[in-house]
Formats: structure tokens, sequence, C-alpha cells
């Protein structure tokens, strides 16, 4: 920043230039005044006050990212899970306190406005945070990154409990407005869909086809202790006529009004389905229409300085954040040779220069393929485009490795048995110059099981890069308490070099220290208790062990496990009630996809089981369950950091990475956990003796399930679990109703228990002794906690995207002057 720019800049930031902006946004931006304004007004008031701030540094790294002719990275993905923006906003500025003050000086209350601001949910769960951290971390280190995704209009449903069962409600965020956004009408593309194809003047044309616009809206992202920001653009769909004219003359208003409607359905809703296929033909016209618009929107933005494609790739890095925009592909492929007539091989290696791509998870059901028919009907030129990447690959690949006809079935982008079926990963592993995936457990079953293929094709494309989160949300802004207990300690720079984390590591044993830091954890187990207390009735005891797992409910991540566990557990307290119990608190929360049948069976077991252990006089403290409703961002800010225990207990092979428990570390949690994911890289970086491993590694699942697994001598054998087994299905959980749960039942005694809960039974009620032991030891259990915290920095999700910047991307960072 010049002089000049920083004066204005710290002249803004006074509590007083605050208070005075906040008035006239509150006149000329809501057009209300002080008196007649409510909360929601102050709000948007502060909001708009802030967002002014960002918006001089936003205009300068624009014009700056021009002037110096930087690499740009388009990161794509068709999910952003940002959250709230307000606090986050204030603490990148350095502004915090100067808010609190003003407001207080109107006579706001500050904190009570940030809980009225709607998270933007426009993701599901890992995927989409990973998104939201990667875009705050490329705009703290200055890498020009644009994030572009989808405005829908509803975002992840709102979940209630309603007699035990998930109901879903719309999640309609925009009610109140968007202060954070800009609408761009200027920024509209056409995006069709439909038609046919036909040859003319040698070139291929798409025709008679249906369309409709993409408009852009523009949020500022902003850097933290730096002036640079970056963009997350979202298309919203628009009719390309605002009505039908034909129908509306013809006295049909209705029909009229339906073919607008329906034209811009694309963007209205987000698929709720993670990991599990949507499999529908909306999904794959918002797949398209979001791609479509981006890639024409990164064309015209090149072209504003280059006027031939000679450089393209030097300039341009597109991103897929998995296989959902992976449409890009062929888009791009069409955009060149179609519109732009660049010959097609020339087209094919641009294309192979600029797209990379990461794979999320590797359970086949996930995997993402499009039915043939489909295409055919709603983008026949870019199926023609597919076919015609795949014949030049098979070709290529036939040369390699001989005529080897199973090979080639296998790697082929198209899946020939039964329906034909587009495989899209194979397509994003085919034209990306690296595919990586997310932790290195997970790296590594890509290239040595599911793509083994393409790794002897492509030796040098497959890479790992391990997730990571964002230290100013997930420490600084959600754990206060924390966060200045460790400014206190060793300066406040680890927001931006987590690394210096590991000096708190001398500090493990500073009796003052651990004090300061159980007294930390203490203030945000009781913020929690009083959340818990004050919108579920539910009052648990700040003292005890809180045990957490919150993500999305899913039978690899057998919160099953955990459940059994506590029926085990509850049995024992009610047999031996006098024994010296450690009171536990066990916490679940986490959204089922709608469809999910089973997933929803299990919540229902939780609430159910919860039921009759909270309302057991014979156990009181000594054991409480609950399932907070409606998890996503913001619950997650309150709860992380009042955790003890991190439950990371999926089965081995099956969680690629995961990120909540990078979150729950961070905040000083103990993880109890398999090896899988980034559990074994968190278990290298704090030490195995602060963590609980437990369970099958992952070969060993294979070996297993090989070898021929049966779950029903393991309920034979084991008493304990046998009768909580018996205790679901006989009704003991649902008021003597015997069906409610027998799908539960039968999926782990009789149907094959795909994700080996039972198998990994003993060892984990094993593991969770270590836990009760190691809590009895308060001294100890602080002193692993904080070698937790200091053991994390590897975590930061600046280092993963210095990796992706240096390694994949091939981008520096913007000289910000
Ligand atoms: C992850 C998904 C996902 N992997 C399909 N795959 C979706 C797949 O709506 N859909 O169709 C949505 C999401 N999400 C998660 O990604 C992994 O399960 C986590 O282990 C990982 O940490 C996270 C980020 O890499």
């Amino acid at each position: 920043m010049t002089a000049v720019d920083l004066e204005f800049d710290q002249l803004n930031s006074t509590a007083d230039a605050l208070r005075r902006s906040i008035s006239n946004r509150m006149m000329y931006g809501v057009g209300k005044d002080a008196v007649t304004a409510r909360p929601q007004d102050w709000l948007h008031a502060a909001a708009l006050a802030v967002r002014d701030r960002l918006v001089a540094r936003w205009m300068k790294t624009t014009r700056q990212q021009y002037e110096q002719d930087v690499k740009r990275v388009y990161y794509l993905s068709m999910e952003f899970l940002i959250g709230r923006t307000f606090t986050n906003a204030l603490l990148a500025l350095g502004i915090y306190e100067q808010m609190n003050e003003a407001l207080a000086s109107l006579g706001v209350d500050m904190g009570a406005l940030t809980e009225l601001e709607p998270d933007a949910a426009l993701g599901n769960g890992g995927l989409g945070r990973l998104a939201a951290c990667f875009l705050d971390s490329m705009a703290t280190l200055a890498i020009p990154g644009f994030g572009y995704g989808i405005r829908y209009e509803y975002g992840m449903f709102r979940q209630q409990i309603v007699d035990g069962e998930q109901v879903e409600t719309p999640d309609y965020w925009l009610r109140a407005g968007n202060p954070w956004e800009f609408p761009r009408p200027e920024v509209q593309y056409v995006v069709h869909f439909g038609g046919r194809t036909i040859q003319r003047d040698g070139h291929v044309e798409w025709i008679e086809t249906e369309h409709v616009n993409a408009m852009a809206y523009d949020t500022v992202i902003p850097g933290y202790g730096t002036s640079a920001t970056n963009t997350l653009r979202l298309w919203s769909a628009r009719a390309t006529e605002e009505l039908d004219l034909s129908a509306f003359n013809q006295g049909d208003y209705r029909r009229a009004v339906e073919a607008k409607e329906h034209s811009e359905n694309v963007s209205r809703l987000l698929y709720p389905d993670d990991s599990t296929p949507a499999g529908r033909e909306l999904r794959l016209r918002q797949e398209y229409f979001f791609v479509s618009a981006t890639m024409q929107d990164l064309i015209r933005r090149y072209h504003r300085t280059h006027s031939t494609f000679g450089r393209f790739a030097e300039k341009v890095a597109i991103h897929l954040n998995d296989t959902h925009p992976v449409l890009a592909i062929p888009e791009l492929m069409r955009l060149l040779v179609d519109v732009h007539h660049v010959p097609w091989d020339r087209a094919w290696q641009m294309v192979q220069q600029v797209f990379s791509y990461t794979n999320h998870t590797l359970m086949p059901e996930a995997l993402e393929t499009w039915d043939v028919d489909l295409l055919t009907r709603l983008l026949p030129r870019h199926l023609e485009i597919i076919f015609d990447i795949n014949a030049d690959f098979l070709k290529q690949a036939s040369e390699q490795v001989g005529h080897d006809i199973e090979v080639i079935r296998r790697v082929s982008l198209i899946d020939e048995y039964g329906q034909r079926r587009v495989r899209m990963a194979h397509l994003a592993i085919v034209a990306s110059q690296k595919v990586n995936g997310v932790s290195k457990l997970h790296s590594q079953l890509m290239e040595r099981e599911f793509f083994s293929d393409f790794a002897r094709l492509f030796p040098d494309r497959f890479t790992n890069v391990t997730n990571g989160i964002t230290p100013r949300r997930w420490l600084a802004q959600a754990s206060q308490p924390l966060s200045s207990l460790i400014d206190a300690r060793i300066g406040t720079h680890w927001r931006t070099d987590l690394l210096e984390l590991t000096k708190l590591r001398e500090l493990k044993d500073d009796p003052a220290f651990a004090a300061e830091f159980h007294a930390a954890k203490r203030r945000n187990k009781i913020r929690l208790a009083q959340r818990l207390l004050h919108d579920m009735g539910c009052t648990v005891h700040p003292d005890a062990l809180f045990d957490l797992q919150v993500k999305r409910i899913h039978e690899y991540k057998r919160q099953l496990l955990n459940v059994l566990h506590v029926i085990v557990r509850y049995n024992r307290i009610r047999a031996n009630p006098e024994d010296d119990w450690v009171p536990r608190v066990v916490v679940f929360a986490g959204k089922a996809a709608s469809a999910y049948k089973l997933a929803k069976t299990i919540i229902r077991l939780i609430g159910d089981v919860g039921e009759k252990v909270n309302h057991d006089p014979l156990v009181g403290d000594r054991l409480k369950v609950v399932f907070v409703p409606n998890y996503g961002v913001s619950l997650a800010e309150l709860m992380i950091p009042a955790a003890d225990l991190s439950e990371q207990i999926s089965m081995a092979g099956t969680e690629a990475s995961g990120t909540g428990n990078m979150k729950l570390a961070l905040n000083g949690a103990l993880t109890i956990g398999t090896m899988d994911g980034a559990n074994i890289e968190i278990c290298e970086a704090v030490g195995r003796e602060n963590m609980f491993i437990f369970g099958l590694m992952a070969e060993e699942v294979v070996e297993l399930r090989a070898s021929g697994y049966r779950p029903r001598r393991i309920y034979e054998e084991n008493e304990a679990l046998r009768l909580a087994l018996d205790q679901i299905r006989g009704g003991y959980f649902s008021n003597g109703n015997p069906h409610r749960f027998s799908d539960i039942f039968h999926t782990l005694v009789d149907w094959g228990d795909h994700y080996m809960v039972l198998a990994d039974f003993a060892a984990y009620a094993q593991a969770q002794e270590a836990v009760d032991a190691r809590f009895r030891d308060s001294r100890a259990w602080t002193a692993s906690a904080i070698e937790n915290v200091a053991g994390m920095g590897r975590f930061s999700s600046d280092r993963t995207i210095a990796e992706y910047a240096n390694e994949i991307w091939r981008v520096k960072p913007l000289d910000v002057q």
C-alpha cells in the first residue's frame, strides 16, 4: 500500500469513521433512520459500511492484476460453503474492535447482530467448505484466483427434527437481501441446451437450441493482513426472453410465465446429495450452465489483453473441484474449435495445459457418470467432442499398452457395460495436466488401485495435495478464548504462518499455560452448554468430557459405531452405577441426504437412544446423548472449539481426507480415529501418543473382505455388542416398536456390514477406555491437547494453496504494491 492508501485505510478504520459510515449507509443504502431501524437493518447498514472498505482494495487488486498481466487461477466448484461473512470481513480488515465500539455507540449489540446473518450454505459438506477455505487462502497469499460457481437461491436445506425424524425445509437465504454481493446485469452469457449439430463451411454449428442467460453476481473475498482480495463469481439463470411473447399475445399469461420459470430453475437449488449420486437431468443442466458461462467469461477476460490464443496456457489455469465441472473440458474445446476456429490439435494441446483436477472420493457409487442418451438430447455437440477425445485417447493408449482390450475397456471414457455412460473422472484425468488426491492415503489408493491404468499411461500426472483449513475462521474467529491465549504467548503471527504454533510445544508442561488453556476450553464448553440449554432444553455439565461426531450422516463415516458404543456404555452404567464413571456428553450433528433412508434412520436412532439415556435417573450426568439439529458452518464454529474428543471413525480407505478432523485437532480436541484419510497425517504431526488410534488399516479391510467377512460371528461372540444390537432390534429404544430399526440391525448383522462396524467394534471400545483413563488425568489430557494444537501447523489451507500454486497451477502471487 502507498502511504496515502495506508492513511486513508487507517482513517476509515476508526470507530468514529465506522459510526459515520453506518449512519450514512442506514440512510442511503437501507433507506431508514435510527428510529425505525430493526436489528436486521443495522446488520445490513454495518455490512455495507464494511463492504465499502473492501471495495477500495478490490478495485486496486483488479487493477494490479491487469497491470502485471498475471496468470489467473479459475477454481470451478459446484459448491462454496462460505457461512457468514460479517465477522470474517471485520477480522480481515482489522476493524473488529472498532466496529464493536461504533455499533455500541449507536446503541446496538454487535454480538446479537452477527447471529442474524444467515449462512451462505451453498454446499453440502467438506468439499464445499474446502472451496471456501481455499478462497480465503488464495486471497491471503495474493494468488490471483477466481472462484466460479452457481448462485443457488436455495442453499443446503434446513434440518429440523420432528418426532425424532429429519425434516427438510428450504433455505431461502436471500430473503433479507445479500449485502455482500454485486449483481452484474452487464455480465451475461447465453447458455444453450438441446438442438442438433450441422456442418457448415468446414465447421460444426450447434443449432436449434433452447437457451438461458447466465448473469454474474460478484462477492469480494478479502485476504487477511493484506490489501489483496479475490472474486467469487456466481452465476444466476435469467430467461433469455423475459416472457414468451407469443404465448403472452395469445392471452396465455400462465404459459408465458411458466417458460420463464422453467429456464430459471437451473440455478434454483443445491442438490443435497453429498457423496451420493444425484443422477438427475436438472443437475446435468446445472453443471453445464455454470461451466459454459465460466469458459465464455475467462476467454473474454483473456482477450481483453491478448489478441490471439498464443499465450492462453501461460495466463490461465482452470481447476476442477471434483468431476462436477468436468463439462468445462468439452465446452472449452467447443468454444476454441467451433467458435474461435482454433484447429482441433492445437485446442486440445491448450486444454491439456490449463486443466487440473482434484478427486475427492473413491466410493464407486459417488463417481459421476452420465447417460449417453441424456447427453445426446441435452448436449449433442459435447457428446461428439467427448467421443472424438476418446477416440484419440484410446488410439494413443493402445499404442502404449499394445492391444490389451481389457485395459482399453477399463480406461475408455465410455462405460459400455449396459446403458452406455460417460465416465466423468476419466475425462478429467485425460484432459488434465495434474490430477491430485486430498491426503497421502487417498492419493496412493487412487494411483495404485482405482486409476492405476491411468497412472501407468501418465506417470507424471498423479500427485497428492493434502487438504487444509483456514486458521482465520477455524481458530481466530471461532475460538476467541484460545486464540487470545495463544496471542499472549507466541504473538499473533500464527494467523498467516500456522507453523508458528510449534512454539506452544515448549509450553505444554508450563502449569500456568496449561491452566489457562484448560480455562479457555472450558469457556468454549460453557458457551456450547448454554446454547444446548437455550435451544434444546438440554442440560450438560461443562466438566464432562465433550465427545463430538459432527459431519454428514453416512454409513461409511460410521455414526453407528459410535451409537453402539454409547449403548454398551449405557448398559454398563446401569449395571454398575456406583463405579467411578468419567462423565460424558456424546454430541452428534449432521444432515442426511434427503433420499438416503438408512442415514435418516440413524438420526432417528441417535435421538431415540438420547431420549432413553438422558431420562434415566440411574444415569444422571454420567452419560448424555445429544443430536444437535441443522449442522452447518456457523454451528461448527460454535461446537468445534468446545470439543474434548473428536470422532473420526470412518472405515479405513473410505474417507478421502476429512477436514473436520483438522478443525477439531486445531482447537485442542484429541482424536479417536482410524488410520484413514488425513487422520494418518494428523497422527504423524501431533504424535500417536496424543491420539487414540484403533481399528483395521485400509489393507486389512481389503484382506478381511477377500477372506470372507462374517459379521454375524462377531455378533454371536461379543456379548455386550449382541445385547446392544438386540436392544436396537427389539424396540428397547423405540417404545417396543421392533420395525423402526430392523434395517439397521440387518445391515450390520445379516447383510454384510459393508463398512465393517462390527469388525472394528472391540478395538473401538478399547480405545474409548484409553480415552477415559487419559481424561481422568486432567494434566495429561491438557498436555496432549496442547500437543495437538502445536502440531497442526501444516494443516493450514495456506500450505495447501501454496502447493497447488507452485506444483499444479504454476502461478505466482500478485505483487501487492
Ligand atoms: C467429498 C464429495 C461429494 N468427496 C458428491 N466427495 C457431491 C461428492 O453433491 N454431490 O454430488 C458432493 C460432495 N465430498 C469430501 O471432500 C470427502 O468425503 C472428504 O473426505 C474430504 O475431506 C472433502 C474435501 O476434500
